[in-house]
């Protein structure tokens, strides 16, 4: 049996965090929770991480696609809050964003990482941004850095 699997330290990685405003005090959370897993767990370089800000979650499958094809980055991690709110608003932006971001990821084969929180209210929101459900941000960076290694597998 021939098994591929990956560890998630990647010290050489090119990661690139695009970050919704919107939302930007729960949104904060993800990418403290996401740079902190680059840092001390993937062993990223601190020059090899980019930030970029964009309005809200609905710029982020077009900002992701231009990341991905500038060639710059091993994996994009894009992070917002999309929060129901009493109009159909929400679900036209989340419908976006997750289906635009998968898009992106499968076109350009470069990992893009989904760390938009999608919930019901605020409070869901706050407990899945590094409280009692975890960290979004977290999750979306142990996944990039695993979907590098294990894409850089598949490939050698
Ligand atoms: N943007 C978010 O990031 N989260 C939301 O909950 C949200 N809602 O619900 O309105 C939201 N809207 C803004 C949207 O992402 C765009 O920035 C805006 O529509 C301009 O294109």
């Amino acid at each position: 049996m021939n098994l591929i699997e990956a560890d998630i330290i990647a010290p050489d990685a090119r990661i690139v965090l695009v970050i919704a405003r919107f939302n930007n005090f729960i949104n904060d959370c993800l990418l403290s929770g996401a740079i902190d897993v680059l840092k001390r767990i993937g062993q990223v370089q601190d020059d090899y991480i980019t930030v970029v800000w964009v309005p809200g979650a609905y710029e982020l499958p077009l900002t992701a696609k231009v990341l991905a094809k500038s060639g710059k980055y091993d994996a994009i991690i894009a992070l917002g809050t999309v929060v129901r709110g009493r109009t159909s608003h929400f679900k036209f932006v989340a419908n976006a964003v997750s289906s635009g971001l998968s898009r992106v990821a499968v076109s350009s084969e470069i990992p893009v990482a989904f760390g938009v929180l999608t919930t019901e209210n605020t409070e869901q929101a706050i407990e899945r941004a590094g409280m009692k459900e975890g960290n979004k941000g977290v999750e979306a960076a142990i996944t990039a850095l695993e979907m590098i290694n294990i894409l850089q597998s598949i490939k050698n």
